[in-house]
């Protein structure tokens, strides 16, 4: 085990704040992502929040402004799950950095996503107890933590439509698989926004703020903005690039590991696919002569359109380098561009291009 009770195996980004993704290997292995390998994202020190200490207000454009205690958010409304897949807007920027580098952001690779189920109870309610005023269009959310990533340095927020605040599968959450909602995961309480980049599932939630417009924190405002590729990051101020919310359709390819070497022969490849917006996935296909030929893979459950497809495919591999390439297809035909090369963007975020994995295939 290591820090924050995650195993030993966690590709650790920083300690400081704590930046960790799972072993990529191990991530096909299970539907569920076990708590110890979930990956993490922070932008500042994990608050200490007591179950019994915490409220969250509920304000802004309502005509009945709430704070809830946790035993009143338990027992005041239904009780709802949800099996959702996280996936942080930087995950698999490392090929992104492979074009091009960037500075100052974490080279993730492709296991800054991971699944759970959430119990709590959905948003909807809470902003129908507080009698939401039509004329909100966007939800605002706080947190505690304090980002040195702001200048200047500002607690964490973000926002998301109303639209998407009304949906069912937006709840606020205290258990993760069915244990007390881990502190480093946003216990005791965070919201879980299916669907959307990870950085809108705020965690230690304190402050839901209706409101006619999008929220002016950094983490809306500044950064998780998908810039034009000729922009500066360090000029580029609030309301430059394009929010990102919704996650495109993505996947990568988790076995063999990238640069092994593996018998020449049949191999069986694994990997995930996931799309945002409650689309579902439709095809996934692997090449191993750069999408000249594809092999379509077996695609394992989706539990709901929120949470991911674990598949596999059997290759049958000459002997010598091969690269292996994927691409997925979602519901709405949507499917992952060939490079990388084709999305680099100052931040480096939303990576969907094909991925890749280069191995040396050795006679038997
Ligand atoms: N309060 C707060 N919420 C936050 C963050 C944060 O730094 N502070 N990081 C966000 C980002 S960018 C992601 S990807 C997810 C990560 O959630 P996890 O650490 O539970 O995996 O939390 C989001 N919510
Ligand atoms: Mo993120």
């Amino acid at each position: 085990m290591t820090r924050w009770d995650k195993r030993a195996d966690m590709v650790v980004h920083e300690a400081e704040p704590f930046n960790a993704e799972s072993n990529p290997v191990v991530l096909a292995e299970s539907y569920l992502t076990e708590v110890d390998r979930f990956y993490s994202r922070n932008h500042g020190p994990i608050p200490n929040i007591s179950a019994q200490g915490w409220t969250l207000t509920v304000d802004g454009l309502v005509g009945v402004p709430l704070t809830l205690t946790l035993a009143e958010l338990q027992s005041g409304f239904a009780r709802h799950e949800v099996t959702a897949t996280l996936q942080c807007a930087g995950n698999r920027r490392a090929d992104l950095i492979a074009v091009k580098p960037i500075p100052g952001e974490d080279p993730w690779g492709p296991a800054a996503i991971s699944t759970a189920t959430w119990t709590g109870v959905r948003l909807a309610d809470v902003l129908a107890a507080a009698d939401l005023d039509p004329r909100a269009t966007d939800i605002a959310f706080d947190a505690p933590d304090v980002s040195q990533l702001a200048d200047p340095p500002q607690h964490y927020g973000s926002s998301i439509s109303a639209a998407k605040a009304g949906a069912d599968e937006v709840l606020l959450v205290w258990e993760m698989d069915g244990v007390a909602l881990p502190r480093l995961h946003g216990g005791p309480v965070r919201v879980v926004v299916p669907g959307y980049i990870g950085a809108r599932s705020v965690k230690w939630i304190n402050r839901i703020t209706a409101q006619d417009k999008p929220s002016d924190n950094h983490f809306q405002a500044t950064a998780y903005r998908l810039l034009p590729a000729e922009a500066d990051p360090d000029s580029a101020g609030p309301g430059v690039g394009l929010p990102l919310s919704v996650l495109s359709i993505n996947s990568a390819i988790l076995q063999p590991a990238d640069h092994t070497t593996v018998a020449a022969g049949p191999q069986t490849v694994a990997g995930y696919a996931f799309s945002g917006g409650g689309r579902t996935i439709a095809r996934v296909e692997v090449s191993i002569d750069r999408g000249e030929h594809w092999v379509q893979a077996d695609l394992g459950e989706q539990v709901n359109p929120w949470a991911w497809v674990l598949w596999h495919a059997m290759l049958d591999l000459p002997a010598g380098p091969v690269t292996v390439a994927a691409r997925a297809f979602d519901s709405s035909a949507g499917t992952q561009p060939e490079s990388p090369a084709q999305l680099w963007n100052p931040k480096g975020y939303m990576n969907n291009a094909w991925p890749y994995v280069r191995l040396t295939a050795e006679p038997r």
